[in-house]
């Protein structure tokens, strides 16, 4: 019944969520802030400079725009050396099983990441070309939980929002997706992705006929 499945990245195709909390959590540190993996929770899927927001609204001190940017860039920088060396060994299970189901389906495929690494992500896994569009994140203007990146994606493949399944890892993703219109499947538990209409532990139980 669906269109086009557009699909996030980070925490759905490959465990970048990861990296993300290594290089944020020495980031923190060197401001004298905690950080664990609960606080990580918060942080998926909101974009560079409000994941820094929330880090600093715990720290003693306040910071210029251009200190702020200093330590975006810093985080940035730790996290694309821990990015270089992933490879087709960092797809999550399912992962590409279930890009394939949905390419023999018929359905067109998109990519709807904040992130500004996605690009260089996707090259290191080897799947690029198994997308019909990739959002390119510096172009969106609003982050998750704004509708903006999965209507653009949906636009882009020239499918209405409505024929549209959102894959999703995080809270502020889902609420994207349902925003915009479409389906949310969720990725993790229902105790937290409540605003999903299914959730899966992983791509690895991606079923396209039963949702
Ligand atoms: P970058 P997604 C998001 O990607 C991550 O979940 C989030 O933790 C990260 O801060 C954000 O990308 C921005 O990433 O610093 O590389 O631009 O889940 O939308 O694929
Ligand atoms: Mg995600």
């Amino acid at each position: 019944r669906f269109k086009a499945v557009i699909f996030d990245l980070d925490g759905v195709i490959t465990d970048t969520a990861h990296y993300h909390y290594l290089a944020w959590k020495r980031l923190a540190e060197s401001q004298g802030v905690h950080f664990d993996h609960a606080f990580n929770e918060n942080l998926k899927g909101i974009d560079r400079m409000g994941s820094l927001d929330l880090i600093l609204a715990s720290s003693k001190r306040t910071y210029t725009q251009e200190e702020k940017l200093a330590l975006a860039d810093e985080k940035n920088r730790h996290y694309q050396e821990l990015i270089a060396t992933m490879s087709s060994a960092d797809l999550l299970p399912g992962a590409v099983r279930a890009l394939d189901v949905v390419r023999a389906a018929g359905l067109r495929i998109g990519l709807a990441s904040v992130s500004k690494n996605a690009f260089t992500v996707l090259g290191r896994l080897g799947i690029t070309d198994k997308f019909d569009y990739v959002v390119d994140a510096a172009t969106i203007a609003r982050g998750k939980p704004d509708p903006e990146i999965f209507l653009k994606a949906a636009r882009e493949l020239g499918v209405a929002p409505e024929d549209c399944l959102g894959v999703e890892d995080a809270v502020a993703g889902v609420a994207s997706i349902k925003s915009a219109g479409m389906f949310a499947l969720g990725i993790g538990h229902p105790f937290v992705l409540t605003q999903a209409d299914v959730v899966i532990t992983s791509l690895g139980d991606f079923n396209l006929e039963s949702y």
